[in-house]
């Protein structure tokens, strides 16, 4: 069985952490996307567990940054933004259920936003969140697990998955110039339209369909002719406080 792990929307979203500036950001209708995403992930099979909203914590929905599932162990992040930190207890309890737990130490530091998982790998984002301490240790965690680890440089963008979206066991969906491509020579890269930049994110589900921004119709047109199964979604107030659709879950098989 496939789950998604999903957190609510606080009040507090409106102080969310954000690169740029923009119009204040609106708590209810981030709520009332995220219960839209929530819905697609439910028609798409998976088993939705819900961990209560947290005010404390303005960025908790984004919920990906706090943990990383590799095979059966769950990685404890440490967000490289020391006010997320505070985020991850009841992830970690969550995970804790399931899988063997383990976390992420100082000086490491280490956002799951910088975690791509493709067909059997792990491409790990340096970034402004993520650093080389926490990089090493997420490797060292997946040498014993066998799985490759490649380290992708981060020149432009909060997080590697910002701009590089897995699509399926081989394919990518990149914003050009954002980071260092070269590390990815093994993947097929599909380009986000030059018209939409940084707009588009898209998240493969169980079923076969591709989630994809609603924002983004070029992008998904192109998707689309690529032979995708595309869903568009409008989650464009938790994109206004630099989220995509894959930082709003933590997607695993029950173990
Ligand atoms: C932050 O700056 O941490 C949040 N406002 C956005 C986090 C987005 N997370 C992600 O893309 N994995």
């Amino acid at each position: 069985m496939d789950s998604a792990l999903v957190r609510g929307v606080p009040d507090s979203f409106i102080d969310a952490l954000r690169g740029g500036s923009g119009p204040a950001l609106d708590a209810d209708l981030a709520r009332e996307q995220h219960g839209v995403y929530v819905a697609l992930l439910e028609s798409a099979g998976y088993a939705i567990e819900a961990v209560a909203a947290d005010e404390r914590h303005p960025d908790s929905v984004f919920v990906e940054d706090t943990a990383v599932v590799v095979g059966l162990t769950a990685v404890v992040a440490r967000s490289g933004a020391p006010t997320r930190r505070g985020e991850t207890p009841p992830i970690a309890a969550a995970l804790a259920s399931r899988f063997s737990t383990t976390t992420i130490e100082p000086p490491g530091t280490l956002d799951g936003g910088d975690v791509m998982q493709i067909g059997g790998s792990v491409y790990v984002g340096r970034s402004r969140r993520t650093n080389r301490n926490g990089i090493d240790q997420l490797a060292a965690i997946c040498a014993t697990l066998d799985i490759p680890v490649t380290t992708v440089d981060v020149h432009d963008a909060l997080h590697l998955k910002s701009v590089v979206l897995p699509l399926d066991d081989e394919a990518v969906l990149t914003t050009p110039n954002s980071v260092d491509e070269q590390a990815l020579k093994d993947l097929l890269i599909l380009y986000e339209a030059e018209s939409e930049h940084r707009r588009c994110s898209a998240l493969p589900m169980r079923d076969g369909r591709l989630m994809v921004t609603a924002n983004a119709p070029a992008t998904a047109d192109m998707l689309a002719k690529a032979g995708y199964s595309v869903v568009p979604i409008d989650v464009s107030e938790l994109q206004a406080a630099d989220g995509g659709l894959t930082c709003l879950s933590i997607v695993f098989r029950e173990p």
